[in-house]
């Protein structure tokens, strides 16, 4: 690839020095280097961790098709720490890969390490999560989905399956990160038009199945917990989680309380089978393809769209039998 020799052409005395004081303090960090050919194309990706069913998936799709194109992937895990990201991103740059992939644990505090990297001419894509900046240049791209539409088709959903009345429970995601201010933004915006329709209980169960469980328990001991008819949850990991919270504690999931949630894994469609999932809004974490095509596109010098927008539908239960099978996640 062209564009790669030309990088690779240019002398860069701050990376070599990067490279060396790197190798002295990530010599055992938690990078995993794959083994492509000496030309192809290096791309650092910092991945959030492991905290849903998406999230793992998501981690799959990237690794796999970067090995289904020969691409040198440097991948790192930043178990959910911003500044785990922070130290892989500048270890990226110490070792000059050709691009740089970044999926956001929070969205703000990025605008140093951004400079950072544009100074050191590595384009970045932004995978999943946005980042809140002043100076758009410091990211090539956003590709993901639209969070507070989210929000919104998980409101109007129970708007309707709710008959405009209810009495509701939100988990929200890692507080700080883009998604989870989104879909509580989108979700809130639809509610606003509906008088009858009220969140008592809001909180975040970090996007786990643990938290999400915990969390429920508490809401349910709180004073309005037996007034509670629906549950929003901005992931369906924490709504399974939800979901045991009130079969342990004599409460129907899917029946006494509505609940709806979003990303549309494969144990959401389990769930929504068995009776006790209402609906999830679809989030697909396989966007490994569309982050290549612009990792390629931006390594051979070409233009990129500043946003890729990854869309979803809604499901029922009353779909779930038949899609099951066929989930690609
Ligand atoms: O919905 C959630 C995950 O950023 C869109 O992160 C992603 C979200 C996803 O942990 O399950």
């Amino acid at each position: 690839m062209t564009s790669i020799s030309l990088r690779a052409a240019r002398f860069r005395p701050v990376s070599y020095l990067l490279a060396l004081v790197s190798l002295a303090f990530f010599g055992c960090s938690r990078e995993t280097p794959s083994s492509s050919g000496a030309d192809s194309l290096r791309v650092g990706f910092s991945q959030i961790g492991a905290e849903s069913a998406w999230r793992t998936a998501n981690t799959e799709s990237i690794q796999s098709e970067a090995a289904a194109r020969g691409i040198d992937l440097v991948f790192s895990d930043a178990q959910q720490k911003q500044e785990n990201q922070i130290r892989a991103l500048r270890s990226f740059i110490a070792q000059d890969v050709d691009v740089i992939v970044l999926a956001p644990v929070v969205e703000t505090g990025w605008e140093p390490v951004l400079r950072e990297i544009q100074r050191a001419g590595i384009p970045v894509i932004l995978s999943d999560r946005k980042v809140d900046v002043s100076d758009p240049s410091l990211y090539a791209t956003f590709i993901g989905p639209d969070s507070v539409e989210e929000g919104r088709k998980a409101a109007q959903w129970l708007v309707d399956a709710a008959g405009g009345e209810a009495v509701i429970a939100e988990l929200q995601g890692t507080p700080g990160s883009a998604p989870a201010l989104a879909r509580h933004k989108g979700f809130m915006e639809v509610i606003a038009d509906h008088p009858g329709m009220k969140v008592v209980k809001s909180q975040s169960g970090d996007f786990t199945r643990a938290r999400g469980k915990e969390v429920m328990e508490a809401f349910l001991k709180s004073p309005e917990g037996k007034d509670l008819t629906a549950l929003y949850a901005h992931n369906d990991d924490m709504a399974l989680g939800a979901i045991q919270a009130l079969e342990e504690a004599g409460v129907q999931p899917g029946k006494d309380i509505l609940i709806v949630s979003v990303d549309a894994v494969r144990g959401a469609f389990e769930a929504m089978v068995d009776g006790k999932l209402n609906a999830t809004v679809e989030c697909t974490p396989i966007i490994g393809d569309y982050v290549f095509d612009a990792a390629e596109a931006l390594a051979a010098g070409e233009p990129v769209d500043k946003r890729i927008v990854v869309k979803g539908a809604v499901y029922e239960q009353d779909q779930a039998a038949s899609l099951i099978d066929s989930r690609p996640y």
